[in-house]
């Protein structure tokens, strides 16, 4: 039984160390996918709560930015290990919000939020610089100073994962930051917040700000105080915050989305290879951009390969993502369910036959009223058809065969984008050379989703612009300065 809408838990924003309510006092309805049921209010903040949040920033930032690298990574530390002491609950709240299986979010989710915090409380304490000798005449050394007041803005997907990936290096390098999690899935954040105070970052230095893109998305991005804006969501977004923002020439950093292409070659290690492909394709319901939704597969074992990756993948476990048993959850919002069963209708007038799925699940029970759709394999499509073009973002994947190497090439690459890549073959020299080639971000090779993250992680094209992780983080969040200085002078 729903509660009255003006019962529901109101989550607040974080704005210079307090937990405040959204100015004009309006929200957003929070839906829980699962159910469909509405379950809390998110602020629709405006620029009267962004000014709050900027001014707290800006007078935060000098203290913040002089304090040592070691007693900002303390802070952090604090931070991640509140993280972890509340992993459970953080992880309860990632599914009921974002719909993901209960075991996702904790071992990936939120496990990968205490880690990213703690890697660049670390690594912020071991960054250096360059000097470069001009022998008996100067010397020139690099300094690396933070950009000052900066935006951080992420998707629904991996909510609490990739808004921790950006806020991390920003505080870390002496940053403060206004944060815009996403209005679809904005409870973690929330939660997160309530830590920042408790682990005692000092007020002013994150402030998070909850509401739509257009209202206080566009505005943060816009902002003359914004030094620097980190983004990851949809392409199309990414070019609209890249059109607002080129005159006022800031720093940008687009994370966007993926069409990721899977090569099998007939050397694969087969029965592994399956269930490695069958993970990159409908993880998360697919709603990762790294998935690889374009499988490739050697014309001498695609029947073969395709007959067990049908029945690997109808062997997951769709169901209520709080079961611990539960492999495949609910998609984010019944608009993205919508979405993502319009691109299967699109599929099947493009010629395409669905081998398996197809169709939205109807749950029993209290997910009754949830958005779930049966993982989904699709065949007999063009290359160049729109299924196979346009990112869909959802448990829906598509087979095709190749006869050679080149010709595998040429159509993990005819695609407008440049994320993600895997290749699955015992041949290594093989592997090797068609990573060169490949027209990605970054390739795996005999693997899906192994994650280093000192390595530098982003896409081309479509996908993107800018790196995330390690060095190109700490770098993404300082402003290179060289000063010479001439000898005898
Ligand atoms: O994106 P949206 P979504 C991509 C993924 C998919 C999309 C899903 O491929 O396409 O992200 O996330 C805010 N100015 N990636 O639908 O709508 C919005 O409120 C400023 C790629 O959420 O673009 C939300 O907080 N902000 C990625 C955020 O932007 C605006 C990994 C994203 O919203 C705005 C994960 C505006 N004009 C998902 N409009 C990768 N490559 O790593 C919206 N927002």
């Amino acid at each position: 039984m729903s509660l009255a809408r003006q019962e529901m838990l109101k989550i607040q924003n974080l704005i210079n160390g307090q937990m405040l309510d959204p100015v004009d006092g309006k929200y957003l309805d929070n839906f829980e996918p699962a159910t469909g049921q509405l379950y809390a209010l998110t602020p629709d903040s405006n620029e009267r709560d962004l000014q709050l949040a900027i001014d707290a920033a800006d007078h935060a930032f000098p203290d913040w930015k002089n304090i040592s690298s070691e007693n900002r990574a303390q802070v952090l530390h604090r931070l991640a290990d509140l993280i972890e002491h509340n992993q459970d609950d953080l992880a309860r709240a990632e599914a009921i919000d974002n719909g993901k299986p209960i075991t996702l979010a904790k071992n990936v989710d939120i496990y990968r939020a205490a880690a990213n915090i703690r890697f660049f409380a670390n690594a912020c304490t071991q960054f250096s610089s360059e000097a470069h000798a001009m022998e008996e005449v100067a010397i020139n050394y690099t300094l690396r100073d933070p950009l000052g007041v900066v935006a951080c803005i992420s998707p629904w997907n991996l909510p609490l994962y990739l808004f921790t990936w950006k806020i991390a290096p920003a505080l870390a390098t002496g940053n403060t930051v206004l944060a815009k999690p996403s209005e679809i899935t904005p409870m973690t954040a929330y939660l997160f917040s309530q830590l920042c105070i408790e682990a005692g970052l000092p007020a002013g230095v994150l402030n998070v700000l909850h509401g739509s893109g257009q209202s206080i998305g566009a505005p943060l991005t816009t902002h003359p105080k914004i030094k620097a804006v980190s983004f990851t969501g949809g392409s199309n977004t990414g070019t609209t915050i890249k059109q607002a923002t080129a005159i006022h020439h800031k720093k940008l950093s687009l994370e966007l989305g993926g069409k990721n292409p899977t090569l099998v070659f007939a050397d694969c290690d087969f029965d592994r290879t399956v269930k490695e492909v069958a993970r990159s394709a409908f993880a998360n319901q697919g709603q990762i951009c790294l998935c690889g939704s374009r499988i490739y597969i050697e014309q001498s074992i695609f029947d073969r390969f395709t007959e067990a990756l049908i029945e690997q993948v109808e062997q997951l476990n769709v169901g209520d993502p709080l079961n611990a048993d539960t492999q495949l959850g609910a998609l984010v919002s019944e608009s993205h369910m919508n979405k993502v069963l319009s691109y299967i209708e699109l599929a099947q007038a493009e010629g395409g036959k669905i081998l398996t799925g197809g169709n939205q699940m109807h749950m029993d029970g209290r997910c009754s009223g949830g958005y779930f759709i049966k993982p989904t394999i699709i065949a007999g499509l063009a290359n160049n058809c729109r299924t196979n073009q346009e990112e869909i973002f959802g448990p829906v994947c598509t087979v095709q065969a190749f006869n050679d190497d080149v010709q595998a090439l040429m159509m993990a690459n005819d695609s407008e984008y440049g994320l993600a890549a895997s290749i699955w073959s015992q041949d290594i020299s093989r592997c090797h050379l068609m990573a060169k080639q490949l027209n990605t971000g970054i390739v795996w090779i005999n693997c899906w989703l192994l994650r280093d993250l000192r390595t530098p992680f982003g896409g081309i094209k479509a996908s993107g612009s800018g790196r995330e992780g390690g060095l190109e983080a700490l770098r993404f969040f300082t402003e290179p300065k060289n000063v010479c200085i001439q000898f005898n002078s």
